[in-house]
């Protein structure tokens, strides 16, 4: 069987969240630490475009976002589930709005200068700025645009004391009792605060929740070893992708298995994928395309928060 890659770099909220989907499953994997800024071009040699971390690749398979990531590791291992039975819409839609709405909230607050000054004290002040045009470019295009700041604040106390009277209440030691996709989502963002010093308090002022994401934060990584770009590559490149999904193919669009479109995620990051629509199911979609780096690949992305464009 293909090994799990993840494509990442440490300081990335979602790719903590992917790590800790790892270590709850308790899988071994290997590490591709790429860039946080462009130029990606390993990374985009795989995907075809797509450029957010992180990635996770299986052989000449290429999964983007952790939404289908999450999926993906569920096929790997069933066990314990991050789509509980009986919880799979709360999990699954509740991670949705923690990924976009409080993330947002996370982003907005930790970039508040106060705490910029402190999480970039040690840059050099030309990776600074080329770090935040950087960003400025990943949000031109997509409908998500940055928070305002006096925003983010105002709103925080309300969904943290629904959090803190969420996990006051629940018997058990996570958000639904048990431990689901929901904990992992709500746990990056809140990572990401506890990095510096400025915003940490917006977490710790919460006892339950901090008690609670020390509880996620504990899973940990699972076991990993480093694995260098080239060597990726060179998996992708002598493997063949997985057989399709057994599924219906579906499309209320009229796309069709064989056509040439481009995929893009439409909130921010919409960088287009182009290639041969192979499949597209209830939550994922898959397109084929060849790279002279990469060898031909299958390059799967969810289909929420994603859109299919005929080319
Ligand atoms: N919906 C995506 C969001 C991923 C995302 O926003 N990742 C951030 C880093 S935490 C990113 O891609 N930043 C720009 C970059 O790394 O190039 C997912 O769930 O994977």
């Amino acid at each position: 069987m293909s090994e799990l890659i993840l494509h990442h770099y440490p300081t990335s909220p979602f790719a903590e969240k992917a790590r800790l989907l790892l270590g709850f499953k308790g899988l071994s994997w290997r590490s591709v630490k790429i860039s946080p800024v462009m130029p990606k071009p390993d990374l985009t040699a795989l995907t075809g475009g797509y450029r957010k971390t992180p990635v996770l690749q299986v052989g000449a398979d290429i999964y983007c976002d952790t939404a289908l990531i999450a999926r993906r590791l569920e096929q790997e291992k069933a066990s314990p589930a991050l789509f509980p039975e009986g919880q799979e819409m709360i999990s699954a839609t509740f991670a949705t709005w923690v990924d976009s709405v409080l993330f947002q909230h996370a982003v907005t607050l930790v970039f508040q200068p106060e705490s910029a000054a402190v999480r970039f004290g040690k840059m050099p002040p030309e990776v600074v700025k080329a770090f935040m045009a950087d960003r400025a470019g990943l949000f031109s295009g997509g409908s998500a645009s940055r928070l305002p700041l006096e925003q983010a604040k105002h709103q925080w106390p309300a969904i943290m004391t629904r959090l803190e009277q969420q996990l006051q209440r629940e018997p058990g030691d996570f958000l639904f009792g048990q431990p689901s996709i929901a904990d992992f989502a709500l746990a990056h963002p809140l990572w990401f605060l506890k990095g510096t010093p400025v915003t940490a308090p917006l977490v710790d002022a919460y006892p339950a929740v901090a008690a609670w994401l020390a509880r996620v934060l504990g899973f940990g990584h699972g076991s990993f070893t480093e694995m260098s770009a080239e060597e990726a590559l060179e998996v992708s490149r002598s493997a063949t992708p997985v057989p399709l999904p057994d599924e219906q193919f579906v499309d209320p669009n009229g796309f069709t298995a064989g056509q040439q479109v481009v995929i893009a995620a439409t909130d921010y990051g919409v960088d287009p994928v182009a290639g041969e629509l192979l499949f597209a199911g209830t939550e994922e979609l898959i397109l084929r395309r060849e790279d002279s780096r990469a060898g031909v690949v299958h390059v799967h992305f969810p289909r929420l928060g994603f859109r299919i464009q005929a080319q």
